[in-house]
């Protein structure tokens, strides 16, 4: 049900929008809650609402501790071919497999809630690096606790979820998969997945990569509705104007993840764990781990690897070898982004690329820009003198 907004209490929305500090942010909100009218049809927004102002009460907080020399910045800087976080319930083991996939050094321990603060590592995946960041244990009932692991997982490239094979881990990871729904990150991507973008000109474009179940004018009059006139908006699955709104307040984000289930040595039950395959989302990787005798620690980083959809290109010059250092790219890129990657005078220029590995019928096969590669490639490309 589209929540049906009253004029005044989208131009609060567009105010909060606007808003820049947490502060305006949090002041813009507080109004636009007053103004929106409690019934059936907003109870999501109004969760929503409630939801994003404590956010940004810890946000504030955060930021005065950090003012003030204690605690740490919220954003990590990405390193390597792409930044995941390890996420899950207290003492599944996440430190110990950091520990044992990074050497990193962080406390392993029965006590619950050590790991207070973000830890990283890198991780070799062949040729790569994978930068692991495990976050404090999630609890959903206590809200405030959660910002910063939440934050991290929004920002990441990916996420591992950590479950213990000696606990209820169906259950577990069922709440895990809610807790994460409910701060708008998906790691199955949902039915209705939209994206959008805000720009400065252009206008309401609407990129359909699925099934919009509305007419696109009424997309743009909703938009409009909310002040917003310029915006790509990417529609993936099946979504209506309800889903769009929604889209408009809660900012979903997909993530890629996979599930390791840790403790293996202790688990209990065969037939738990049969039926945990059958309910795991298919395009969800599971590995078994023990970090006390290392079984499934080497499949890490390849589940990480597949799960992500990331392709390594070696690019070479006509004269030359090819780079060590990969270019890391999304499955499905074409010779067109690897130019685009290396310089526009690539795109601008470019007359032909030859291709060694995986995607070329021969070695050194010569193939335009549109031409779609293969992890491991190996790319050429020749410019017009
Ligand atoms: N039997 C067994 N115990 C493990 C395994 N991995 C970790 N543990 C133990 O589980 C306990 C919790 O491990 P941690 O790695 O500290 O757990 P955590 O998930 O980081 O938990 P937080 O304290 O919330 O950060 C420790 O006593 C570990 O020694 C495993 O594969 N098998
Ligand atoms: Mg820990």
């Amino acid at each position: 049900m589209v929540t049906n907004l009253p004029a005044e209490a989208k131009a609060k929305f567009v105010k909060y929008m606007e808003a820049k500090t947490p502060e305006e942010k949090l002041k813009a909100l507080q109004e636009f809650f007053a103004a929106v009218p409690k019934h059936k049809g907003t109870e999501n927004l109004v969760r929503w609402i409630r939801k994003r102002m404590s956010e940004l009460r810890e946000e504030i907080k955060e930021r005065d501790r950090k003012k003030s020399g204690s605690g740490i910045s919220i954003f990590i800087e990405k390193e390597g071919a792409a930044q995941i976080v390890i996420i899950g319930f207290t003492k599944a083991g996440k430190s110990a497999l950091l520990k044992a996939l990074t050497s990193v050094n962080v406390t392993v321990s029965d006590i619950p809630y050590t790991t207070k603060m973000p830890v990283v590592g890198m991780l070799r995946y062949e040729d790569i690096q994978l930068q692991l960041i495990e976050v404090p244990s999630i609890i959903p009932a206590v809200s405030a606790w959660n910002t910063k692991s939440i934050s991290l997982a929004r920002n990441s490239d990916g996420l591992a979820i950590v479950l213990d094979a000696s606990r209820d881990f169906i259950n577990e990871f069922k709440e895990i998969n809610s807790f994460l729904n409910e701060h708008g990150i998906y790691i199955v991507k949902p039915r209705g997945y939209i994206e959008i973008e805000r720009k400065h000109d252009g206008g309401i474009r609407i990129v359909n990569y699925g099934k919009l179940l509305c007419p696109e004018s009424n997309v743009v009059k909703l938009m409009n509705s909310y002040r917003i006139y310029n915006a790509v908006i990417k529609v993936y699955g099946e979504a209506d104007l309800d889903e769009i709104e929604r889209a408009i307040y809660e900012n979903i984000v997909y993530k890629p993840a996979i599930v390791i289930l840790n403790k293996i040595d202790l688990l209990k039950s065969q037939d738990m764990l049969d039926k945990f395959k059958q309910i795991l989302p298919l395009e969800i990787p599971l590995v078994m781990t023990s970090t006390l005798s290392g079984v499934g620690l080497n499949d890490i980083g390849y589940s990480i690897f597949q799960t992500l959809k990331i392709i390594r290109i070696y690019t070479k010059p006509p004269t030359g070898k090819p780079s060590s250092k990969p270019l890391i790219l999304r499955k499905g890129a074409t010779v067109l982004d690897v130019a685009k990657a290396i310089h526009r005078e690539f795109v601008e220029k470019f007359s032909y690329a030859r291709i060694w590995g995986p995607s070329a019928k021969y070695p050194g096969q010569k193939v335009g820009l549109d031409h779609v590669l293969e992890d491991k490639d190996i790319v050429e490309i020749n410019i017009k003198k």
